[in-house]
C-alpha cells in the first residue's frame, strides 16, 4: 500500500493544548527513496521465491508499524541504510577475535566495518574504548560485568600466583579465583524504581553471579536520593556500582554516582540503553553524560539510538583489553552484518540531524507530560527530562495490564510498567510505560503529543475493570466503551496518516 500523500491533520482537542509547534525536520530515512523500495522489493522476490510466508510476514510489518501509534519506550525505526546493511554476506564470517587479532583467517572486511563502527562510536560519545561487538544489551552488560571481573578479581590473582594465564593456574588457585569470581557484590537501581533486570536481579544470570543489593528512589518525589544511595554504598562496599534504568523518566547525575563509586572502591558502571541517544545527540551533556563519568558504559543500539539491533560496551583505556575479551568469553561469533549495520546508524548519530532529533524526542516526551497531567492523570515524579513518562493508572482505578490493553485495542501501543512501591507487582502493574523515540523519528511533535495526550486520556477514561465470579474488580479483565475504542482508533490512524513512515517504500 502506498503511503498516503494528502492527508488531514491531527484533530482538534478537547482540551486547550500548547501552540503548535512546527514538527521537526523528517529523519533521513523517511524522505521519499525510490532506491530503498526497489532494494526492499527485490530483497522480498528473494525470499519469496523460497519461503513466500516469511515474505509475507516481512511485508505486513511494515504495514503494522505504519498503522501503529508506537510509544513503546525502548523502540525505534531504522533507517533503510541501516536495515540494507544487515541483509548480506557479512553473515556468513566467521571472525572471533579482535579487529586484526581474529582466530580465522578471511576477516579483512569484517575488520573494515568493526574498525568504522568502533571509530564512529568512540567519535560520538567521546570514548578512549569501543567494542561493538555484543548481540544485544543483556550481551553488554555481562560483557561489562566479566571485564570489571578480570581487571579487578583475575588479573590480580593471575600476577600473585605469577602466571599470565587462567591454563598455568595450579588446581587450588584456580579454585580459589572461581570463588572469588562467584563472591563479588552489585549494587544497582531497584526493579520497581525504574532499574532493569540485568543489574543483578535473581532472574537474570547476573543475580546469579553476584550478591546484589539495590536502591530505590525517594517515596514522597520518585526521584534518585544520592545520599541514601552512597550510605547503600558505604555499607554494602560493591565491587561494581551500575547506574541507568528503564522506566526512570529523569536524568541521573552520574559525576555524583562516580563521586560514590570513587569513595567506596567501586567501578561505576552506566547502562544508558535507553538513554544512549540522547546522550549520542548532546542532551545529556555535563553531569549528565555517563561516558565522561562512568570507567565502563553499556548500551543497545536500537532504543533512542536508532541503529541495528544489537548492543555495545564503551570503556576508559584501562578496561579496554578486558572488554575486547567478550567474543569468545560470553559472546559469540561477532554478528558482521549487524556491525556493519551499526557503523551506518553512528555515521547517521553524528550529523547535526541527529541532534535536533534528540532534542525534540525530549521536547516531545515533555509535552505529553503536560497534556496527560492537565487531564489529570498522575505521572511518576510529576514530569520528565528524557523520553519516557510512566503514567500511573491507578487514579483511573485500573493496573497497567488493563490501561495497556484498553490502549491497544484503541491503536495506541505502550508497555505496562510497575511504579514504585507497586500494589500490583510486576506483572500487573499499576503503570504504563510511553516513549517518544519512534514517533520522534516518524516526525512527529509536540502538538501532536498534545492530542496523542488526549487521545490516552480519552481511553483511560472509558475503561473499567471488569468484575470478577466473587464480586471483585478484575486486574486483567475490563470494559472499554466501544464508541470511543472506535473513535479513538480512527483518531490515531488520521494522526499517523500525516507523518508517513518509510514514504515511497510500497511491498504489497
Ligand atoms: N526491553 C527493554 C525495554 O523495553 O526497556 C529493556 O530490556
Amino acid at each position: 500500500m502506498a503511503a498516503p500523500s494528502a492527508v488531514p491533520g491531527p484533530v482538534p482537542s478537547a482540551v486547550p493544548g500548547p501552540t503548535p509547534s512546527a514538527a521537526p525536520s523528517p529523519a533521513p530515512h523517511t524522505a521519499a527513496s525510490a532506491a530503498a523500495d526497489t532494494a526492499f522489493r527485490s530483497a522480498l522476490d528473494v525470499v519469496r521465491a523460497v519461503e513466500p510466508r516469511v515474505a509475507d510476514a516481512i511485508g505486513a510489518e511494515i504495514e503494522d508499524q505504519r498503522a501503529s501509534l508506537k510509544l513503546i519506550a525502548s523502540e525505534n525505526y531504522a533507517s533503510p541504510a541501516v536495515l540494507l546493511a544487515m541483509g548480506n554476506w557479512l553473515s556468513d564470517k566467521y571472525a572471533e577475535g579482535t579487529v586484526g587479532r581474529r582466530f580465522y583467517a578471511g576477516c579483512r572486511n569484517v575488520d573494515t566495518v568493526e574498525a568504522l563502527a568502533a571509530e564512529h562510536a568512540r567519535e560520538l560519545f567521546g570514548a578512549d574504548h569501543a567494542y561493538v561487538q555484543p548481540h544485544s544489551g543483556i550481551d553488554a552488560n555481562l560483557t561489562a560485568f566479566w571485564a570489571v571481573l578480570s581487571q579487578r578479581v583475575e588479573s590480580p590473582a593471575l600476577a600473585r600466583a605469577g602466571v599470565r594465564n587462567v591454563n598455568d593456574l595450579t588446581e587450588q588457585d584456580w579454585a580459589e579465583l572461581r570463588r572469588d569470581l562467584g563472591n563479588q557484590r552489585m549494587l544497582g537501581m531497584s526493579l520497581d524504581a525504574g532499574g532493569h533486570l540485568t543489574h543483578g536481579f535473581r532472574p537474570n544470570i547476573s543475580g546469579k553471579m553476584f550478591e546484589q543489593r539495590s536502591y530505590g528512589t525517594d517515596p514522597a518525589t520518585g526521584l534518585l536520593d544520592y545520599d541514601a544511595i552512597r550510605a547503600a554504598a558505604r555499607e554494602f562496599r560493591p565491587l561494581i556500582l551500575v547506574a541507568g534504568y528503564s522506566a526512570y523518566p529523569r536524568r541521573v547525575n552520574f559525576r555524583l554516582m562516580r563521586e560514590i563509586a570513587d569513595e567506596v572502591g567501586a567501578t561505576l558502571m552506566v547502562d544508558m540503553a535507553h538513554f544512549a541517544g540522547l546522550v549520542a545527540g548532546k542532551v545529556l551533556t555535563g553531569d549528565f553524560d555517563p561516558v565522561a563519568h562512568a570507567q565502563i558504559v553499556t548500551t543497545t543500539t536500537h532504543k533512542s539510538l536508532r541503529g541495528p539491533r544489537g548492543g555495545m560496551v564503551l570503556c576508559n583505556e584501562e578496561l579496554a583489553e578486558h572488554v575486547d575479551r567478550g567474543c569468545p568469553l560470553v559472546l559469540g561469533g561477532p554478528p558482521s552484518h549487524v556491525m556493519a549495520a551499526k557503523a551506518v546508524a553512528f555515521a547517521e548519530a553524528r550529523r547535526p540531524e541527529f541532534r535536533q532529533y534528540a532534542q525534540q524526542v525530549v521536547d516531545n516526551a515533555q509535552a505529553l507530560a503536560e497534556g496527560l497531567l492537565r487531564r489529570g492523570t498522575r505521572l511518576v515524579t510529576g514530569g520528565t527530562d528524557n523520553h519516557l513518562v510512566l503514567a500511573d493508572v491507578s487514579g483511573h482505578g485500573l493496573t497497567g495490564r488493563q490501561a495497556e490493553a484498553a490502549l491497544l485495542d484503541s491503536g495506541v501501543v505502550t508497555n505496562r510498567n510497575a511504579v514504585p512501591q507497586d500494589p500490583n507487582g510486576a506483572w500487573y502493574t499499576s503503570g504504563v510505560r510511553i516513549g517518544t523515540p519512534a514517533l520522534t523519528t516518524r516526525g512527529l511533535g509536540t502538538a501532536e503529543m498534545d492530542e496523542i495526550a488526549d487521545l490516552i486520556d480519552t481511553v483511560l477514561r472509558a475503561t473499567a475493570p471488569a468484575t470478577t465470579a466473587d464480586g471483585r474488580p478484575s486486574k486483567a479483565q475490563y470494559r472499554l466503551d466501544a464508541g470511543v475504542r472506535e473513535a479513538v482508533t480512527k483518531r490515531a490512524a488520521e494522526l499517523l496518516a500525516g507523518f508517513p513512515l518509510y514514504p515511497g517504500v510500497d511491498l504489497v
